[in-house]
């Protein structure tokens, strides 16, 4: 019953030239070998306009990686929904951890984002997941389920939405869960989900993320309701991005 795959780029804070000569490459390759899978990049802000210039045409998606809850203003350096929206993105990551810990979001502003982004008719791919202290008191499962309850508004029943699930400590670190584990905590948050929305929370996909690169991507975007992968340092080279694209 596995839908078509996600796999999304996010370029964090990274990506200057050289990133958009990458993006133009992997654009060319793309259109030469078409993707059995949904490929999204997600560039810093100020550059999700060039970015939409250069895969035009294509079958990239251009994603934000953030977005602030109210529609305009006095939010100095803030930038809304709508406006990632006009500058070319489809989708907009919410919540990732390095915002919930660098930036003090919580659950509740994490929706209210959400419902900020579906306002504005981007597609949310909302981030959760547990710190290591978390793991190792054996709290994963129940964290994320309540990050699920708490970061996904009613509203999200019946739109395109995705959740990833990114275990704090398997970001950038080269760690990651083992396959088993990635299965229990991916049918944990299902099944938040469908607690949270009921059918609506049935059919979006939830991706993984965390330290994927074309040698882990295969095992990992096979394991039961992995519907995709939120790739960050692997996601900077089109060599490397590509190669778990072709694995998806
Ligand atoms: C997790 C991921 C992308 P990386 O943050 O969102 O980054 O693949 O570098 O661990």
């Amino acid at each position: 019953t596995q839908s078509v795959k996600l796999v999304a780029g996010n370029w964090k804070m990274n990506g200057l030239g050289a990133s958009l000569a990458e993006a133009e490459t992997l654009a060319k390759a793309l259109k030469e070998q078409a993707a059995a899978c949904r490929v999204a990049l997600c560039p810093p802000a100020t550059l999700i306009d060039r970015m939409a210039q250069a895969l035009e045409g294509g079958v990239v998606e251009i994603g934000g990686q953030d977005c602030h809850a109210e529609a305009s203003g006095a939010y100095t350096g803030s930038v809304s929904a709508e406006m990632v929206r006009e500058a070319g993105a489809g989708l907009v990551i919410l919540g990732h951890s390095e915002r919930r810990a660098g930036f003090g979001e919580t659950d509740a502003d994490v929706a209210a984002k959400v419902e900020a982004a579906l306002a504005a008719g981007l597609e949310p791919i909302i981030c959760i997941g547990e710190t290591l202290q978390e793991r190792e008191a054996g709290q994963a499962v129940e964290v994320v389920s309540r990050q699920v309850a708490g970061s996904l508004p009613a509203s999200l029943a019946g739109k395109a939405f995705a959740v990833a699930y990114e275990p704090v400590w398997a970001i950038g670190t080269g760690l990651t869960p083992t396959l088993e584990q990635i299965e229990e905590v991916h049918a944990a948050v299902r099944a938040a989900m469908i607690a949270k929305l009921g059918e609506g929370g049935r059919a979006a996909p939830i991706l993984y993320g965390g330290s994927v690169k074309p040698s882990n991507a295969k095992e990992i975007l096979a394991v039961a309701e992995v519907g995709g992968a939120l790739v960050g340092g692997a996601s900077l080279k089109a060599e490397d991005f590509l190669g778990i694209i072709r694995a998806a």
